[in-house]
């Protein structure tokens, strides 16, 4: 039977790989998580790892001696990486460069599956949608310079040392979960506090022009497995719908379910010192590769993410 190791299990995306692996995949699953989260699941090692601690790294991998290795562990925040972009630094490059030289040492060669960011395209022109994996990478942000540094480390260490590393560039992923320091999740939070009489019903906005790709978790994850199985080493995929969809369109379609009469303001301190106005990936290669296919619609996951805060704040 296989070993997957997920590190950085307890954060949005682990908990769903982890769902998934144990729903459709025979595979046996070690997980990591850092020493202040909490993670219980059936059948599922936990070990705590901080990334940034190289020789801790070396002796999970050493111990453990998984096939698959999901690298999911990161500072994940665009918010946060423009407040701390030294964490953020350390954690995506340097962290993730840990996790590849502790593979590098290793007697036998896992699979590696890097997770980056449809981000890392930044500034992209109208002529380049949808983003190929090929296009040229212009980082607006300092989470999305990390992202494209590890995915740039990551081929060199498939070329230079022949390891079995694969990266993929997530796009926007939601779902319910997920928490509010990310847009759809926000504004379902806020629908849902309106709808308890917890706020005024008044959503604050930031910037509702910018387009962005957004697909369910759900989805996300069986790429991600999939990938590990067919995916080719050296190469990166793009992960997501492949429809750009305004952040003023997901605000409607949460009005739409919600159960109140809501209005918006837009907030200025919602705004991000810079926005990339479009995001929409090219998807052909992962769906090529793998056979992926989208199953899980927007509305459908916004109306679960909508529920989901209703039942948390119930
Ligand atoms: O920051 P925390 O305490 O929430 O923990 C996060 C964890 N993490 C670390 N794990 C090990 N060593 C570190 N030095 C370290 N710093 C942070 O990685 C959290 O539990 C996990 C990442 O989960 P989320 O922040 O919830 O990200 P999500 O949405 O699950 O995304 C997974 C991957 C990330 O690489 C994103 O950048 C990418 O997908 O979109």
């Amino acid at each position: 039977m296989k070993k997957a190791l997920i590190i950085g299990a307890a954060g949005f995306v682990g908990n769903y790989l982890i769902d998934h692996i144990q729903k459709d995949c025979v595979w046996s699953i070690v997980v990591t998580k850092m020493p202040q989260e909490m993670i219980k699941r059936d059948s599922v090692e936990v070990c705590d790892l901080n990334i940034l601690d190289r020789e801790a790294v070396s002796s999970l991998l050493n111990e453990k001696r998984p096939d698959y290795i999901f690298h999911l562990a990161a500072q994940s925040s665009v918010a946060l990486s423009w407040k701390n972009p030294g964490l953020t630094v350390d954690v995506n490059v340097k962290g993730s460069l840990n996790v590849l030289d502790g593979v590098r040492e290793l007697d036998y060669s896992p699979r590696i599956l890097l997770i980056g960011s449809g981000e890392e395209y930044g500034h992209v022109r109208c002529d380049e949608i949808p983003i190929k994996e090929n296009n040229v990478l212009r980082p607006g942000n300092i989470y999305a310079a990390t992202k494209a540094c590890q995915n740039m480390i990551g081929q060199i260490y498939a070329q230079a040392y022949g390891m079995d590393v694969m990266m993929v560039r997530a796009f926007n992923h939601v779902g319910p979960n997920q928490t509010s320091a990310f847009v759809v999740s926000d504004f379902c939070r806020q629908a849902a506090e309106i709808e308890k009489g917890l706020r005024e019903p008044v959503i604050s906005v930031g910037n509702l022009s910018a387009k962005r790709d957004f697909s369910d978790v759900r989805d996300v994850v069986r790429a991600y497995t999939a990938l590990m199985e067919h995916g080719v080493s050296g190469e990166s995929y793009n992960v997501g719908s492949g429809h750009a969809v305004a952040i003023k369109d997901i605000l409607d379609m949460i009005l739409h379910y919600a159960n109140a009469d809501i209005t918006i303001n837009v907030d200025p301190a919602r705004l991000r010192p810079v926005d990339v106005p479009v995001i929409e990936a090219d998807v052909s290669k992962l769906k090529g590769c793998t056979g992926w296919r989208q199953e899980i619609s927007l509305e459908r996951t916004i109306e679960e993410t909508l529920e989901y805060w209703r039942k948390e704040l119930a």
